[in-house]
């Protein structure tokens, strides 16, 4: 894994369209987008997801679903993104099938280290630094800790939490094989120029490791 990850937050959208949001984001080489839907009905959930499942099939950027396997399964996502307090993992496994992707949130260490007994697809280094995007989040990670789990884990590692153009270099350099962000992207001025920025910040940061 590698590049920009985008994690939707309708909220956060400063009164424009989710959908158009995301367009720009994967017009500009955004690798992921994370469809995370806290207060949708589940009819619109996945009338939501369908749609953006539709937008992102040609540029071939895959759809992960936040929480909910049922609404994965519903629009034929990609994968699933999921917490500790969400489905356990061998469950969403069980019914999302071998190739989908799954990432689990670690939020602790004993989450990091019971991670690697199960074939994820990435953790999610959740939260990197604190942030007002996410309420209720447990203490963040720092980039000690992400270069603690970086030395640790055998998966690959998703950094969220608190990221932006300021940051994201000493977040590649700590270990994150990729940079998942909401506010950086659904808030920008320019949501395609803050993508472009972050791979650029990306990229240049892997040169030189
Ligand atoms: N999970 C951990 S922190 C977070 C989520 C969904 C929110 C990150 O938002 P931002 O705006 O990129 O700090
Ligand atoms: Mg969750």
């Amino acid at each position: 894994m590698r590049g920009v990850y985008l994690v939707t937050d309708r909220d956060l959208c400063c009164n424009r369209s989710l959908l158009d949001i995301v367009l720009q984001a994967v017009q500009s080489g955004t690798a992921y987008v994370q469809l995370r839907e806290k207060d949708l009905s589940t009819r619109d959930f996945v009338e939501e997801a369908i749609a953006v499942k539709k937008l992102l099939l040609p540029f071939h950027v895959p759809l992960i679903i936040n929480d909910r396997i049922d609404v994965a399964l519903a629009c034929g996502a990609d994968g699933a993104h999921i917490g500790q307090n969400d489905m356990p993992y061998e469950t969403a496994r069980r019914l999302m099938g071998d190739r989908a992707m799954i990432g689990l949130s670690v939020e602790t260490w004993a989450d990091v280290e019971a991670s690697q007994n199960l074939d994820v697809d990435y953790i999610g280094v959740s939260p990197v630094f604190p942030t007002p995007t996410k309420a209720d989040t447990k203490e963040a990670w720092g980039l000690e800790g992400l270069q603690k789990i970086k030395s640790f884990s055998r998966h690959p590692l998703v950094a969220i939490g608190g990221i932006n153009a300021f940051n994201a270099r000493t977040v590649v350099q700590a270990g994150a094989d990729c940079l998942a962000v909401v506010s950086a992207v659904c808030s920008a001025d320019d949501p395609a120029a803050a993508v472009i920025n972050l791979n650029d910040i990306i990229n240049s940061a892997l040169r030189e490791k």
